[in-house]
């Protein structure tokens, strides 16, 4: 059997790579059908190794008849069409932050809490989580239920394509122009992103953090427990793909490193690359293009009563959102959630 599956905003960052995710996890589709705005029908995507698919016109799409759609156009072209499509009975899993902290919309990461999936069915409609907060998560949950967590303070440095694929090209052209003199031209970013780091990620808020920022701390409480508290500071860096964080957090209990590697070694999803030396911790390039969450640099916070502190890798657009939103859509059909008329 398979599903009728339409992917918002097919042609960005995201979305090619929820195609291509599809396709290498053997997803059972019996249709992909690639969706964007008016100015992209027509452009081919290949999805698998045979198959090319033309892109429709999201704005005259008609959803009936689709089991699951996947959004990853921005936060308004979901607005609008992510209710559209749960309206004529699809399930939608939403990679943009629109619907994210809304009470009736499960906010999932299937290693996580897979538990929470069962909301789905009032709205229809499934978020993903930000990319920086999946790979946080994901390292934090075996550790909560050793020690619980009470608080954690992380400083993010995160690659140009969580900005999308303009950003991607811009530090490519900066970085090019370096070399042959010429002055950078910023578009994407708020200063030049070749040879330099940029604390800033999203719009400011009123309080002097940013969007980003925000959004690690409620996302995280949504998803692991209402009681964390979370500061984060999140840096663009010139790399292509993946995100890194520097992870310090503060348990009621003690825990030892031990306990966190082994707690670590058992949870899904998480790869523990852990030498203490030369080169025996991961880095972004090596990441790049691979499913797991890396975690290295494991030590002792002595600074507080019961405190680690550990270095966090991931690739922002697999983990951090085409795989994630896979796997939700692996879980829907594994528990049979998939191709049925929502519940009213
Ligand atoms: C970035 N984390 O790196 C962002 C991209 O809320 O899904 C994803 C934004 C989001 O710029």
């Amino acid at each position: 059997m398979g599903y009728r599956i339409a992917v918002m905003g097919a042609t960005g960052a995201v979305g090619r790579e929820t195609i291509k995710t599809l396709a290498e996890r053997g997803f059972p589709a019996s249709e992909v059908i690639a969706l964007a705005s008016a100015r992209s029908v027509g452009q081919e995507i290949s999805y698998g190794e045979k198959t090319i698919l033309k892109v429709r016109n999201l704005d005259t799409f008609d959803f009936t008849g689709t089991d699951l759609v996947f959004g990853a156009a921005g936060a308004s072209v979901s607005a609008i069409h992510a209710p559209r499509a749960a309206a004529a009975g699809a399930i939608v899993i939403d990679k943009t932050s629109q619907f994210r902290m809304e009470p009736d919309v499960p906010l999932i990461v299937p290693e996580v809490n897979p538990h929470h999936l069962s909301q789905v069915r009032r709205r229809g409609i499934i978020a993903v989580p930000n990319c920086s907060t999946i790979q946080m998560v994901l390292a934090l949950k075996p550790l909560h239920q050793i020690a619980r967590i009470k608080r954690v303070v992380v400083s993010t440095y995160q690659a140009v394509s969580g900005a999308g694929k303009e950003a991607m090209d811009e530090l490519f052209n900066q970085t090019r122009g370096v070399y042959v003199n010429d002055p950078p031209t910023v578009e994407q970013f708020t200063k030049p992103i070749a040879f330099n780091c940029i604390p800033h990620i999203d719009s400011f808020m009123a309080d002097g953090q940013t969007k980003e920022e925000w959004k690690m701390a409620v996302e995280t409480r949504k998803i692991l427990d209402p009681d964390i508290k979370v500061i984060a500071t999140c840096v663009r860096v010139p790399v292509f793909i993946g995100h890194a964080e520097a992870i310090n957090v503060e348990f009621e209990t003690a825990i030892t490193e031990k306990q966190a590697w082994d707690a670590w070694r058992g949870q899904e999803g998480l790869t523990v690359l852990d030498h203490r030396e030369d080169g025996g911790y991961a880095t972004q390039t090596e990441t790049a293009g691979e499913d797991p969450v890396f975690v290295s640099r494991l030590r002792r916070d002595p600074t507080v009563e019961h405190g680690l502190v550990f270095w966090c890798v991931a690739d922002n657009l697999r983990k951090g959102a085409a795989l994630n939103a896979v796997q939700i859509a692996e879980l829907l059909v594994k528990e049979g959630m998939l191709g049925k008329k929502k519940a009213a």
